[in-house]
């Protein structure tokens, strides 16, 4: 989605490079053709990483770029000459990236720091060429293996900014005011609602002291469930250390600070229950205002004793000074903000050597499944070696076993990748 040209969460499709494949040859001199296997192994496929850079502020450049493919290995080649191995590809992602699996929704990591280095997915193997499979009694084996390959992944990165401090509350109270205060961030200040559009980072110091404080849009009723801005921007505050909870105190636009508190801290726990539960300062801004001083002493009357609550006038520059230190100290006590756990998943390639038995329309028998991929990359059709490599595999595995299971009587035809045989 784009907000004011703010990229900060896109879909793209990563490929790890095919594995080139073996190569199938024999030496020849001249006048003594076919004197022995001379033929190499394919290269590796190229893997994709994500590397966490502190420069990089949104995901727009994925908006131009959606592929990101490494490198396929090269075909083995003859002379037992491996084939070159593909190129690694390595993509740049602000700290603070969220990747997910788009299919599953299963995050994958979270890229957090500047020069983090994560593997996405592994190229695929190179497959061996003809002279590897030399054996005492084969001398000349006529097969090579193919090369792995890949499938590409479609992937989401969101961007989770990484800030100790969120700024929330209604649209227009002065959460950008106070940020400007602050810090030396200049996020656009304007009399209407939802001036800001996309999250502003700032740097506030006291002293020795200095912490990060994100500006996201202002929030309204129902923001949690998406009506409106917000909901989108809440995402940036989840991993943020503590909020500082600006309320428009003056009732100027005509609504009771007091209810604006309450229905933002109901949006805060509508979206997770950890935003709601992360430790709060309150900001009571515009006490410049006529009318400021009556609104202060009821809230203070009603939430004094829960909360920390701090008079300020963020135009003005009055008691930010205070509110900052406030936040520095609080901050001290806080552990640190954490990284977002990954789900127990893996994109890789599983090799797994499961298979399935289905019948065809024609009554014949099918194996499928990842013993078969394994089988077909291995196997070399007309090669007496190959097959009888392949009837072991076919009985180690239980193949057998399970296709009479499922009803297989001698005469019948069973179909293993490209093979097809009479069942005896
Ligand atoms: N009188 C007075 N006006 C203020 C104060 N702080 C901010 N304002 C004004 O309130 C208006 C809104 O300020 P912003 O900082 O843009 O408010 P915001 O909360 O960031 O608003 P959104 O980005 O729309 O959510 C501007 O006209 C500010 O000048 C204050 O302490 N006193
Ligand atoms: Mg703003």
């Amino acid at each position: 989605m784009a907000k004011n040209g703010f990229t900060d969460k896109v879909k793209i499709t990563v490929k790890a490079g095919d594995g080139g494949d073996g190569m199938n040859s024999f030496k020849a001199y001249k006048g003594k053709p076919a004197c022995g296997p001379d033929g190499g192994d394919g290269g590796d496929g190229g893997s994709v990483y994500f590397v966490g850079d502190k420069d990089m502020h949104d995901l727009l450049s994925f908006r131009y770029t959606a592929k990101y493919f490494a490198g396929n290995g090269e075909r083995g080649g003859t002379n037992q000459c491996y084939g070159k191995s593909g190129e690694d590809l390595y993509v740049k992602v602000p700290c603070g990236t969220l990747v997910r699996d788009f299919e599953s929704g299963k995050i994958l990591c979270d890229i957090y720091e500047d020069g983090e280095t994560v593997k996405i997915v592994s190229g695929g193997r190179g497959g061996k060429g003809n002279v590897r499979f030399t054996t005492a009694r084969r001398h000349a084996p006529n097969f090579a293996q193919k090369g792995v390959l890949t499938h590409p992944h479609v992937l989401i990165l969101e961007m989770k900014v990484i800030a100790d401090v969120g700024l929330v509350g209604f649209p227009n109270v002065g959460k950008s005011t106070l940020l400007s205060k602050i810090s030396a961030a200049k996020p656009k200040i304007a009399d209407y609602h939802f001036t800001t559009l996309s999250p502003n980072l700032g740097v506030a110091k006291y002293y020795d002291e200095s912490f990060i404080a994100a500006d996201i849009p202002g929030l309204i009723e129902g923001a949690a469930e998406g009506a409106g801005l917000g909901h989108d921007f809440l995402r940036h505050i989840e991993r943020t250390r503590m909020i500082c909870h600006v309320v428009d105190i003056s009732g100027l636009e005509g609504r009771d600070p007091l209810e604006d508190f309450e229905t933002i801290n109901a949006e805060l726990k509508n979206y997770s229950e950890k935003l709601a539960a992360l430790p709060q300062i309150v900001a009571l801004n515009k006490t410049d205002i006529f009318g400021a001083e009556e609104n202060c002493k009821r809230f203070r009357k009603k939430y004094g004793k829960r909360y920390e609550i701090f008079e300020i006038s963020a135009v003005q520059g009055e008691g930010t000074e205070a509110l900052v230190r406030a936040i520095a100290e609080k901050l001290k006590t806080l552990p640190p903000a954490e990284k977002i756990p990954a789900d127990e998943f893996s994109l890789e390639e599983e090799s797994d050597l499961d298979f399935e038995i289905f019948t065809d329309e024609n009554g014949a028998f099918v194996v499928v499944g990842g013993l078969v991929d394994m089988l077909c990359r291995n196997v070399v059709l007309n090669n007496p070696d190959s097959m009888n490599y392949f009837q072991r595999v076919l009985k180690l595995r239980g193949v057998f076993k399970a296709l009479e299971a499922a009803g297989c009587k001698a005469g019948d035809t069973v179909v293993v990748g490209e093979v097809e045989f009479e069942y005896v």
